[in-house]
């Protein structure tokens, strides 16, 4: 043995953990037309028509649809456009975001 002791690792370990993701929710209304929804729902959420189409629909029919999930300031930024774009042309259209698990 040579009687030297070698330096304690200082090297940390760097866990990286997947961030918490967020769903967008697409309310039901009586008032906001069909088209209207559809529109949005292209124009923020990069959907096309037929997609676009089925989120509706379900909303429509069952109350409420997942749109997409995103990270949280993805997820709450694009459901305040969705609800700004609805008041802007006075409807009630309304997303809302909820945490996943
Ligand atoms: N229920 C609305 C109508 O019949 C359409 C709608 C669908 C509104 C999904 C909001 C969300 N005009």
């Amino acid at each position: 043995m040579s009687g030297i002791a070698a330096p304690p690792k200082t090297e940390k370990k760097t866990r990286t953990e997947r961030p918490r993701l967020y769903k967008v929710i697409l309310l039901n209304d009586d008032f906001t037309p069909r088209d209207f929804v559809v529109e949005v729902l292209k124009g923020i959420f990069r959907m096309t028509e037929s997609e676009a189409l089925g989120v509706m629909l379900t909303a429509h029919r069952r109350g409420a649809s997942v749109v997409a999930v995103f990270t949280r300031e993805v997820a709450e930024t694009k459901a305040q456009q969705g609800n700004d774009a609805g008041q802007s042309a006075g409807y009630p259209l309304t997303f809302t975001t909820e945490r996943e698990e």
